[in-house]
Order: C-alpha cells, then structure tokens, then sequence
C-alpha cells in the first residue's frame, strides 16, 4: 500500500514515515520545511541536531535498503499538490502538515492568519485534489483533543447523541478550542466532514492528545535519523519541555494552578495508531473521528513526576507555578472516551519511570544545545 505522508519531516510525520516503511508499506513524504524556517524565524532550535531531509531519507536507505519519496512543497501550491498526487499515487495520505502551535497562533494577527490560512486552505486543496484524481484513497487527518475544550460533560469521540424537545439525534460533539490554532483544526474538521458527505470520499480525523518522548524504533536506529524534540516557549510541549527544564535546572513551568487536565501519548503509540488508522480504513462516504490518547494528566501532576524521577537521577527539580499566559480553565472536569483505537489492537505505551528516566537522560545528552532565553512563555492570549 502506498502512504503519502504530508508533513512527514516533522516530529510526529517523521516518526511515523519511517515507522510505516519499516512496516513495508510505500511512503512518500510531502514537506514544505516551513517549520525549519519558522524555528530560524524564532531563533528557536530543536534540541536535538536534525539532518537535512535529504540526509535522513538518504541514510535510512543506506541502513534498509527501503526508499522514500520525496516532494518539497506547499499544499497551498495547488498545481504542486495535484502533481505530487499524481506522481506518487497514493492509497491513504497521512496529513501532519501544518501549523501546529497555539502560542505561535497567538502572537498577533499575522500568526493568527498565517495559521488559519495554512491550515484551512491547505487541507481544502487536499481535499479538492482527493475528489479530482483519488476519490478512493483514504485520508487520516491529525486533529487534535483540544477541538472539544474542557466542556464539564463526558467527552465523546467524534459524536454526541442528544434527546432535544422530545427528539433524538446523533451530532459532531460541540466544540470548544482554546486557541486560533485549536480552531483552524475545528474548521478542518468540518470542511471534511462536508466533503466525505457531499464526494463520498473517505476521511479518519485523529483527535491526537500531547504526544511526548522522542525516540521511536525506527528513529534510535542512527544518528542523522534523529527526531526533533522542542523545548522552547512557542513550539515546546508540557512534558517534553518539563524533562529538558529538570535537565537544565530550570524550574519547571507550570502555567497557573496546574489542574488543566489533558490527553497524553508516546510518540511510540502515534505512530501505530496511523498504522492501525491506514489498515482499517474508514467507508466511502465515512467521516471517522477517533480520540488518540492513552493517558490524561493534569499539569501539576506530570511536573510532579518529571520532579520526582528527576530527584531520583540525581537532578535538584523545582517546580514553579507562572502567571498563565494563556485563557484556560485551571480546574475542571474532564473524562475522554478513547476506546476506538483500543479496539483495533493499540496496546499503549503507558508514561512509566522508564520513560522519563530515558527521556530525562536523552535531555542531558543535548543540554549544551539548550538557549535559556527561549524556556519561558512569550506569548500571551490577553494582548
Ligand atoms: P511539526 O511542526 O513538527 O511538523 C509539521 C510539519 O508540517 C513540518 O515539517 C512542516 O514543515 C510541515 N508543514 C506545515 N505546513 C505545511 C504546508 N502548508 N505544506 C507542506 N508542509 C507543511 O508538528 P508535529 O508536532 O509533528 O504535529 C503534526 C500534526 O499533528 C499537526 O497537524 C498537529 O496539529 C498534530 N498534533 C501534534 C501534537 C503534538 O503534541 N506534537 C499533538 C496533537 C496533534
Ligand atoms: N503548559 C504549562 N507549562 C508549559 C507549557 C504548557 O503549564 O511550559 C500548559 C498549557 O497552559 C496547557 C497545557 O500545558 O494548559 C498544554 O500545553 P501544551 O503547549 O503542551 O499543548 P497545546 O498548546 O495544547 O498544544 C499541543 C500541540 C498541539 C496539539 C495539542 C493537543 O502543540 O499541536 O494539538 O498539544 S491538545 O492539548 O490535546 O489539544
């Protein structure tokens, strides 16, 4: 089967390009490398050395003897997306690309729009592109958790059967999102949504939770098929940054209160869910939604695990509570579903002493990489 992976240079899209060919599987990956530019934009580095993509294709095919293809380019670029397409010819089509920070979203109305546009626009050529030449191919799009917010009500995946004045039906679940970002992958959704029920095209939206850690099978193997790992206040995500944070001495940075609760997951298990998305593929004119998370934490509590394992290494970890920069709930309820990926064989990786141990390790190899001018938030939701 043929997988094109469209922003598969990328900490999530690299991982699972190479997870998807060591499976056997073709893959193509599709890149802009917008977000090197971004990175150099910022001034913010990836804490781990990255190889060109050129390099890391080039080297897993010297290790394996398994061959990606390549196609550098924008999916704004419409005339180079139906090309790719076509070239490459794909049966699903794994779409990462995009921009997929809230703080970078909010830094002003040129990140809001340029996020937006990105996203919305992009994924809107995918799908005209998908109806004009691939009706049949499948599209497992990443959304996100944050879609939902934090309603004080149970949360679904993907649909929500309400009784209202008497009368029953079965809706998209209501959304919530918390950023500009957040909400460029809720206009996706329905965009998708729409064109699965007017094109019979068939489409798994994948509600993904903070992904965390850094090596996979596949991306441990070698040197320059190292994955990035952020750490900085725009593209850095909680527990990721939290290990870097303990490996530096650094306080950890809790945002406010500490209790907003979210969905985690190893980047071990996202890239066998896309595996497990892709070899059951959604029905022609089925708009799939699956919650891919296999934890939720608040947090506090996961800074008092990276403290706690950190303390154990031998690292002094303190824990601090900042002014939140962001507009969020800091104690509420929330309770997920999350069995849809369960039922088709995901057997999760759970956050265990052994993972922060390694990832913890893995941070104080590359601490000297660390620029302490980017660890604290910049960006603030109220400006
Ligand atoms: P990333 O920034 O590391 O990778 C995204 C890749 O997409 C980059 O290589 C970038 O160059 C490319 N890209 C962006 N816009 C593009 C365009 N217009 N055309 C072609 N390529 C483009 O992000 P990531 O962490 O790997 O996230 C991948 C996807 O997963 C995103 O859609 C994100 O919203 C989603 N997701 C990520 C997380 C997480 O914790 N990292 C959690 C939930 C969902
Ligand atoms: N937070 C801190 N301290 C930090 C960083 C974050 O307290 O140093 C808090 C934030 O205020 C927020 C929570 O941790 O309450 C999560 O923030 P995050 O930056 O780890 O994650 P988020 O902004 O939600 O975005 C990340 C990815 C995004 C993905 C999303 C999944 O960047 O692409 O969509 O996780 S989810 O959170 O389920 O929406």
């Amino acid at each position: 089967m043929r997988v094109l992976v469209i922003g598969g240079d990328g900490y999530c899209g690299w991982a699972t390009a190479l997870h998807l060919s060591n499976k056997g599987y073709d893959v193509g990956i599709l890149d802009s490398l917008v977000r090197r530019f971004w990175d150099a934009q910022l001034g913010a580095e990836t804490l781990t050395p990255i190889a060109s993509i050129q390099q890391r294709i080039q080297r897993w095919y010297e290790l394996t003897g398994k061959k990606i293809d390549l196609f550098i380019g924008d999916i704004n670029d419409y005339s180079f997306l139906s090309q790719s397409l076509r070239q490459f010819e794909p049966d699903s089509i794994v779409h990462f690309g995009e921009q997929r920070s809230a703080p970078f979203s909010m830094i002003d109305r040129e990140h809001a729009v340029l996020t937006q546009a990105n996203n919305v626009i992009g994924n809107l050529n995918l799908l005209y592109a998908m109806k004009e030449d691939f009706p049949d191919a499948h599209l497992v799009k990443l959304g996100t958790m944050g879609e939902y917010g934090t309603p004080n009500i149970d949360i679904e995946e993907g649909y929500i059967t309400i009784e209202h004045n008497g009368r029953k039906d079965t809706l998209p679940y209501p959304k919530q999102p918390g950023s500009f970002y957040h909400l460029s992958k809720v206009h996706d959704s329905h965009n998708i949504h729409f064109a699965c029920k007017i094109w019979g095209l068939r489409a798994t939206d994948l509600n993904q939770g903070i992904v965390y850690g850094v090596l996979t099978e596949e991306t441990g193997l070698d040197e320059l098929l190292i994955n990035r790992l952020d750490y900085d206040g725009v593209f850095g995500t909680a527990l990721n940054r939290f290990c870097i944070q303990a490996a530096i001495g650094h306080p950890l940075t809790v945002y406010g209160k500490g209790g907003q609760t979210r969905g985690l997951l190893d980047i071990r298990d996202t890239v066998r869910c896309i595996e497990l998305a892709i070899a059951n593929p959604a029905d022609p004119g089925q708009f799939r939604v699956f919650n891919q998370f296999t934890e939720l934490f608040s947090i506090g509590d996961l800074a008092n695990m990276v403290q706690k394992a950190g303390e154990a290494l031998g690292l002094k970890v303190e824990v601090n509570h900042l002014e939140n920069p962001r507009v969020e709930l800091e104690e509420h309820y929330f309770n997920a579903k999350n069995t849809k990926l369960l039922d088709l064989g995901l057997q999760p990786h759970y956050l265990s002493d052994s993972l922060l141990d390694s990832l913890l390790n893995f941070a104080t190899k590359y601490k000297h990489r660390v620029d302490q001018n980017h660890i604290l938030p910049t960006v603030t939701w109220r400006r």
